[in-house]
């Protein structure tokens, strides 16, 4: 595992620009010049409820450059559960990781998952490279299909794997605007599809926070009968309250972070 969070960091933001070309636009399109206000608020990663990959796997990374578990959060219809970690420097971005429960899900989608599963080698799970790995296996894209029926979370896990499934953008940090609204004007101007499940904005000022995104790249991924272009990964943006003590809320908000989800579902 790393030591150094900046190092690890780094690595999950050069593997995640792999395959999610936009995101150069977005700085460029937000930022100031310098670019020195364009801060991330959290970054997402997600996963099986499997003994060797469940998310305290991926977690364990986090907690060994200094992140601490703050929060948890349940996404019943989607059959998902989270929890948050926040670092002790709080510019370091937050991290959100989620699940999904496999047992709950169809004894066709669970035979899947564990014949993907069964290709990650234990000791792989603890290497530095770990959470920005991709998958292990090699699906075919009937079973992409088959996975996207009945869960679009175990198809894109089946498609990308092991990496940060988008970056948030801090609106509080930026220099050229200080609401969510043009920010999601700016990103339409420029010809960026949101994600619009919810609305456009999730979330309120009286939950103390307010978030949108755009919908996850096409990219195309070599499946075992050849290339098919499917959601990658998007780019998410934050504006966060202050709670009646004057301290900025730090967790999130379950009801958003639904639909947030649906940031990788087909255009
Ligand atoms: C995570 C979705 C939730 C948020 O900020 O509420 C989220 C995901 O898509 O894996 O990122
Ligand atoms: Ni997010």
């Amino acid at each position: 595992m790393h030591t150094d969070v900046n190092a690890l960091f780094d690595n999950l933001w050069q593997n995640y620009l792999s395959v999610t070309p936009s995101a150069v636009k977005v700085h460029e399109l937000l930022g100031s010049t310098q670019k020195d206000d364009v801060i991330n608020d959290h970054i997402a990663l997600r996963t099986f409820n499997h003994e060797h990959i469940g998310l305290e796997k991926l977690a364990a990374h986090f907690l060994a450059v200094g992140y601490k578990e703050c929060g948890e959060y349940h996404f019943e219809a989607k059959k998902l559960y989270a929890k948050h970690y926040e670092h002790s420097d709080p510019r370091k971005p937050k991290v959100f990781i989620s699940e999904l429960l496999v047992e709950q899900c169809s004894p066709e989608l669970q035979a899947i998952v564990n014949d993907m599963v069964a290709n990650i080698d234990a000791a792989a799970v603890t290497v530095d490279d770990f959470l920005y790995s991709g998958t292990h296996w090699q699906v075919s894209t009937e079973i992409y299909k088959k996975l996207l029926a009945e869960s679009e979370y175990a198809a894109w896990m089946s498609a990308w794997g092991y990496r940060a499934n988008h970056f948030t953008v801090s609106i509080n940090e930026l220099a050229k605007f200080d609401n969510i609204e043009t920010v999601n004007q700016a990103l339409k101007d420029a010809g960026f599809a949101l994600n619009t499940s919810g609305g456009e904005v999730k979330g309120s000022p009286e939950v103390l926070l307010e978030q949108s995104s755009t919908l996850a790249d096409d990219f195309a991924v070599e499946f075992s009968d050849g290339k098919m272009s499917v959601p990658s990964c998007f780019y998410e943006f934050a504006l966060r309250y202050n709670k009646p003590d004057g301290e900025l809320y730090t967790g999130f908000v379950a009801a958003s972070a639904d639909k947030i989800f649906e940031s990788t579902n087909a255009r």
